[in-house]
């Protein structure tokens, strides 16, 4: 099912190596039991025939429970599968040319790190964008310098695209994003990695709101 970041407060992303030996499918029913309504698949050190079996998976249970799913990159994946949509950065395929591969519904993500990235993806036809990383972050290989706030400050004024804030967002500081404009916040390594997932989500829910 198809849902923009705005549309909900919280946005998934898997990190199977974060994730305390548990499998893929597994913490993805966590959260999803937990009313996470976007799930993005990204596994960055899988073959691709894993990487489309775990997705099969994926989508029967974001299916069941009436969430968006995301494929990380792989776009040949998101379209055997049937993703909701899929997300690229700025190195990866151009945005116009991953819109002629999935055709106008397939909603397309981009990862942004600037204003004109921003403008940018817009004019390239995304559907929404990533903004970050707000803070320091160990999940992502070659991330950029933490944008800080004054990037997401922009977005919050400016984008002319839903957006969700991403990089380092935590219990302890995903007040402080929401107080700077984020409705929806991705978060990998608070969740996947937390001992209990459902009771993670709650908690950070309640830091969102307050
Ligand atoms: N993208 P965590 S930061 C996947 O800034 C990703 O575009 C980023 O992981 C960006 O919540 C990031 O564990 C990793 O910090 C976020």
């Amino acid at each position: 099912m198809k849902i923009l970041p705005g549309q909900t407060d919280i946005y998934a992303i898997t990190d199977t190596r974060l994730s305390l030996g548990r499998s893929v499918a597994e913490v993805a029913a966590a959260l999803l039991g937990a009313g996470v309504r976007i799930l993005q698949y990204r596994e960055k050190k899988l073959k691709a025939g894993q990487m489309l079996e775990e997705c099969r998976v994926l989508r029967r249970l974001t299916r069941e429970a009436g969430a968006c799913f995301i494929v990380n990159d792989h776009v040949d994946i998101a379209l055997l599968v049937g993703a909701d949509g899929v997300h690229v950065g700025q190195e990866d395929l151009p945005v116009a040319e991953v819109r002629r591969l999935v055709g106008p519904e397939m909603l397309i993500g981009l990862s942004t790190h600037s204003p004109e990235q921003a403008q940018a993806a817009a004019v390239a036809g995304a559907d929404y964008i990533g903004v970050g990383p707000i803070f320091p972050t160990q999940t992502k290989e070659d991330v950029v310098a933490p944008v800080g706030f004054s990037y997401l400050d922009w977005a919050a004024k400016n984008s002319a695209l839903p957006f969700v804030a991403i990089g380092g967002i935590k219990e302890h500081n995903i007040g402080e994003v929401a107080r700077h404009g984020a409705r929806c916040c991705a978060l990998v390594s608070e969740l996947v990695g937390a001992g209990d997932i459902a009771a993670r989500v709650a908690s950070v829910r309640r830091a969102m709101q307050g």
